[in-house]
């Protein structure tokens, strides 16, 4: 023990000076974790170029906070719904891709401007119950979506920085480009297969032209560095659908820890907080509790592990990789809603250019 602790401390010991005489160095731990976004900004004149892979996948419902089985779903009052209509349909599981492409450039070293495009697939499969009432099940079927996701468009600004701290601003707009329009054939209690509108969180996009914001703050100090953010998404008009999503605000908190200049390991926290759908989309009358505006939104924690690693030599200078790995630790849902699992985030990001 007293051998490898002393081992410890001198190759510390070895390893700091360099680090922090090494002004050439790129650092991983410059950029948060990769599942954080608008964290950096740009010296005047750089491009970034970014991809980020990310895989969601949720299986199984709650009731609130406490886990809720399909049959008791279609056969108790935990799922109210406008209308006569009761629940025959309760999904099981999802899958979430989403490919992020994602442009930054810096015309000044105040302002960074960010554009990224999505492609979304998402995947739910169900099961139906035979009939108006009672438990006893018909058949599962599979529905999905794919295309382009919304794109959004944001300014960042350098709002201070000094020594070991940096403040970071971003403004910005989300567009719909995202479809609301997806359909898909679905298996109905009465053992009919109708192509419907799928539900909320089937869709594409939200919609509607959404302003977001956030405000970040880092410190590097040695081999250390810390991060917070606090973000949000509004929902200020009604989509051409008649429904308008739930605002969001998220906080996450980071710290990195980063023995060379090439890799950063982080653990992070992150809360949420979503709005309920206001509105409806008449289209979407299906019996699933995923097509009630009541079982949408609610409050959610996470927490991650992630790691960051960049070239310092050759062609791989600037290439940084990163990946991060999430998993809800509380969960909060309004109404019936699913389960989250856990996240996956992969990027690649290339900074050139710049002075
Ligand atoms: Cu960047």
């Amino acid at each position: 023990m007293k051998v490898k602790l002393t081992a410890g401390a001198l190759a510390l010991a070895l390893v700091a000076p360099a680090f922090a005489h090494d002004a050439n160095a790129i650092r991983a731990d410059a950029h948060a974790p990769i599942g954080v976004m608008g964290d950096h900004v740009h010296d005047r004149g750089e491009w970034m170029l970014s991809y980020r892979f990310m895989r969601m996948e949720m299986a199984g419902s709650l009731a609130g906070e406490e886990a809720i089985s399909p049959d008791d779903i279609v056969t108790s009052l935990a799922n109210p719904h406008p209308g006569p209509m009761t629940v025959r349909v309760v999904p099981t599981k999802m899958t979430m891709d989403m490919h992020m492409l994602g442009a930054m450039y810096a015309p000044s070293d105040t302002i960074t401007l960010m554009a990224m495009v999505n492609h979304v697939e998402k995947t739910m499969d169900h099961v139906t119950y035979q009939g108006m009432a009672g438990s006893s099940r018909l058949g599962e079927f599979p529905a999905s979506a794919k295309g382009l996701g919304d794109t959004r468009l944001s300014a960042l600004f350098r709002l201070f920085e000094a020594g070991e701290d940096r403040v970071v601003a971003q403004l910005g707009l989300s567009l719909p480009t995202g479809s609301i329009d997806e359909t898909g054939r679905v298996l109905s209690p009465m053992n009919t297969a109708p192509v419907l509108t799928l539900p909320y969180p089937m869709q594409l996009g939200s919609g509607s032209f959404d302003p977001f914001l956030g405000l970040t703050w880092t410190r590097t100090t040695g081999h250390w560095t810390f991060g917070t953010q606090a973000s949000a998404v509004m929902r200020v008009h009604d989509n051409d659908r008649g429904y308008r999503l739930g605002d969001e605000g998220r906080i996450s908190a980071w710290g990195g820890w980063s023995p060379f200049p090439s890799w950063a390991f982080f653990g992070r926290f992150s809360a949420r907080s979503v709005g309920t759908i206001d509105g409806a989309d008449p289209r979407i009358a299906a019996p699933v509790q995923t097509a009630n505006p009541v079982n949408s939104g609610g409050g959610r924690v996470d927490l991650s592990a992630g790691v960051n690693w960049v070239g310092q030599q050759g062609v791989l200078r600037g290439q940084r990789f990163a990946a991060e790995l999430s998993a809800p630790v509380h969960q909060d849902v309004n109404g019936v809603q699913m389960e989250s699992d856990w996240t996956l985030t992969l990027g690649w990001q290339y900074a050139l250019g710049g002075r």
